[in-house]
């Protein structure tokens, strides 16, 4: 399998791992989602690569629909915001660490 591929089965798979954990198998509760992120988000090579700002700005979005929940759609934008960032913060230096992403 090619890298992306198994790229996109790891989002699918640790959205399941942990949306399954209570009785809403296909929704993060907010409990679920901070374990995520606590587990699976915090690792130095990403975090220190990517600015908070960027993180806040992506969870801030992510409860498009406002029901407390976070269901794959709403994971996945999510997950982009987060490649866009560490893209920037990889691809463009230092210099653009703390501007909020915009459409390219
Ligand atoms: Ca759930």
């Amino acid at each position: 399998m090619s890298n992306l591929e198994k790229a996109i089965l790891c989002m699918v798979d640790v959205f399941e791992q942990y949306a399954t954990k209570d009785d809403k198998k296909h929704q993060l509760s907010s409990a679920e989602l901070a374990d995520l992120m606590n587990k699976e988000l915090a690792g130095p090579e990403f975090k220190g690569k990517v600015d908070t700002d960027v993180i806040d700005e992506a969870i801030s979005k992510l409860d498009k629909n406002h029901d407390g929940e976070t269901n794959f759609r709403e994971f996945s934008m999510f997950l982009a915001t987060l490649a866009r960032g560490y893209y920037r913060a990889t691809k463009k230096g230092k210099g653009n660490k703390g501007k909020p992403a915009k459409p390219e």
